[in-house]
């Protein structure tokens, strides 16, 4: 049976989902959710994601949620197709501890800022509530000074592990592709800035993905 992925095409989570996905070449059937009532909240949803979010993926029965971890189950049980996208099962424990710093760094240092400026110029104007700009000026400023680390790493390889594109590094994605200039600019910012040539790059390198342009 086809793996069948239940979120939204505007949602960052599933478009994280979706960006593996492709990258792998695994088939795949979308589901989309329907806002209008919003079905995630639903009893039905909450027996596959009990937070009541998207994404969620069943495969043969067996039912995952959270973006990266469905991600690094698609790497691990479809392992045929594409870039394998995580350090290899005999890389050595340096390389896969490398490897999940380079994860933690995106989920737990990146995510969270760029996730509450979205708040304050997307999710707030949507709900039709006004952004707090004194917040967004605090959000910013964190933003840069996580900007300022990626381009201490990015000045010294290719990708945040290395010389080979990883998850890590793909996770990013979602939130370089979705939004403009007066949302969550990253790469606007980043190259208005001029302050940050590497992360420029690299942002540039990973939306150059055939994977990233299918989004
Ligand atoms: N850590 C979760 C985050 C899931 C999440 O927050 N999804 C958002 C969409 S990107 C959502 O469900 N929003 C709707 C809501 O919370 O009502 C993941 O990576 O899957």
């Amino acid at each position: 049976m086809t793996l069948k992925l239940h979120g939204h095409v505007q949602s960052t989570s599933t478009r994280r989902v979706l960006l593996i996905l492709k990258e792998k070449k695994i088939p795949y059937e979308f589901v989309s959710i329907d806002w209008a009532v919003a079905e995630h909240r639903q009893p039905e949803w909450l027996q596959y994601h009990p937070f009541g979010e998207i994404p969620y993926i069943e495969d043969n029965g067996f039912v995952l949620y959270e973006s990266r971890a469905i991600a690094r189950y698609l790497v691990a049980a479809y392992p045929e197709e594409g870039p394998a996208l995580v350090p290899a099962a005999g890389a050595g424990v340096k390389a896969h501890a490398l490897f999940e710093q380079a994860v933690a760094v995106e989920a737990f240092n990146f995510d969270p800022t760029v996730s509450a400026i979205l708040t304050e110029r997307l999710y707030k104007p949507f709900a039709g509530l006004t952004p707090d700009e004194a917040q967004v000026a605090i959000l910013t400023a964190k933003l840069e000074t996580r900007l300022a680390g990626y381009e201490r790493i990015l000045s010294n390889s290719k990708y945040l592990t290395g010389e080979e594109v990883t998850l890590a590094d793909l996770f990013h994605v979602p939130f370089l592709t979705l939004f403009g200039p007066g949302q969550v600019d990253v790469l606007t910012h980043a190259e208005k800035a001029k302050k940050w040539p590497n992360v420029v790059r690299w942002a540039n390198d990973l939306l150059e993905r055939e994977a990233s342009k299918s989004l």
